[in-house]
Parts: structure tokens; sequence; C-alpha cells
């Protein structure tokens, strides 16, 4: 607990130059997610996939992995792990209160107890979002993350931009890039994950889901929402949301 470090950015960002900044939004034209990277930050695909293969083969070559072993991996992390398992643990949290404490006093033993977990899970926070608080979760020095209940992070979570302005002003960052206008208010805190510890959101149970299941209710909560760049907001929520 001792850890727990919130990050109120409450100044606003010193004056710019007169020259009109750029306006480079991460994902104002997509309203909730994804970073039209191509565009504002051009590095071609093609360079990232020649950049990965590069490294592959070498690491083949060494003998520290092998083709079958990274076809594996992705296969997990396409198909078996990703937002569905952490929002499997929001829609518990949400109908157990006791199992929700234990959530937050220790997440990655709370996961585990629904047989989550993993690597990049080893030391999980889970921060609860209330009416007061909205919680947003970054690692500003790479792109650390809990694999086990997200799955890999998004290509903007990495994204320096979003590194850096989200700890500068993050209100105007999930306004601007994300659609999300907070309450003044409400207060943002803003954590930022390491590869010891990594943060995730448990977002607020949406209004009027009383009558819906377990189940139900896992399929309202949104991967972005447990990021904390958007909110859950009952049938509109995307579950899993988008890259
Ligand atoms: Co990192």
């Amino acid at each position: 607990m001792k850890k727990r470090r919130p990050a109120e950015a409450k100044s606003k960002p010193r004056a710019r130059k007169s020259r009109p900044r750029a306006r480079r939004s991460i994902g104002a034209r997509y309203r909730g997610s994804p970073l039209p990277i191509g565009e504002q930050y051009p590095l071609p695909e093609s360079e990232l996939a020649a950049r990965a293969r590069a490294i592959e083969s070498l690491l083949a070559e060494k003998g520290l992995v092998s083709s079958d072993m990274i076809d594996q991996v992705i296969n997990a992390y396409e198909h078996d792990i990703g937002p569905m398992l952490g929002a499997k643990v929001v829609a518990r949290a949400w109908i157990d209160p006791a199992f929700k404490r234990r959530l937050l006093e220790n997440a990655t033993a709370a996961c585990a107890e629904l047989g989550i977990g993993g690597m990049q899970g080893e030391h999980m926070i889970c921060v609860e979002n209330t009416p007061q608080v909205h919680n947003v979760v970054c690692c500003t020095l790479c792109s650390c993350y809990p694999w086990p209940v997200l799955g890999l992070p998004p290509t903007w979570y990495k994204h320096p931009q979003y590194r850096a302005r989200l700890v500068a002003d993050p209100r105007a960052l999930l306004r601007d890039d994300f659609g999300l206008a907070i309450p003044d208010d409400v207060e943002v805190r803003v954590w930022d994950s390491s590869s010891e510890i990594r943060y995730w959101v448990l977002p607020q149970r949406p209004a009027d889901t009383e009558h819906l299941s377990e189940r139900q209710l896992a399929a309202l909560v949104s991967r972005d929402s447990m990021i904390g760049v958007d909110r859950t907001r009952g049938a509109q929520a995307r579950p899993g949301g988008s890259r």
C-alpha cells in the first residue's frame, strides 16, 4: 500500500510559445480508442515487422527461442489471454463485495482465485473508480501492463505521446484524445506502472445493471475502461475494446 502514489496533475501546462501547436490527437477520430499512429508518427508497419523478424531470427539463431514457442505465445495472447479475463474479475468484484475487498487489497492473489495470473502480472494493483475519483494508468518508462488481465497493450499505450501527456495533463489527454470528459469535481489519479508493479482500474458499475448476470456484466467491461481511458457505459461498452 505504501507504494501507491497517485499523481494528480493540478497545475496547468506552462504557456507555450505563440507558434500554434499542431493538433495531435491520439484517438479523437476514433472516440475511445486507437491511435492513428501511421498518420501522425509515421513509422511504416513494414519497418516494425522487419525489425521484429530480425530480432526473432537472431534469438532463434542463438537458440534462445524456438519458432514453436513464439507461435504458442502469440496464440495464447490472441485467443486465451486478454481483456475478457480482466472483465471477468471486474464483474465478480461488482457482485461480490468480499471479493472486491480482496481484489483491492491484493489484485494478484484475488485474480489467482479465479485462475487468472502469469507473467507480467506478478504484482498487480487494482485501483477503484468511484464517483469522486477517476483512475488512469500508463507506463511512463516503456509499456508495462498487466498482461494476465488485459492481454498485450494497445499500440497507443506504448506511444511516447500518451505516456508523456497523461502525466502532464491527464484531463486534457482524456478529453482530447479519448473523448472522455472528467468533471472538475472528480479527482484524476494517474498511476505509473513499472516492471515491478502493474496497475489497472476497477471501473464503476454502470447504473441499472442490477438485473444482469455476472456473465452479462463482464460483457460490459471494456479494455479501455480498465486502463482508465474510457468509462464502462452500460450497453454502449464494447467488450474488449479495439486496438
Ligand atoms: Co514499462
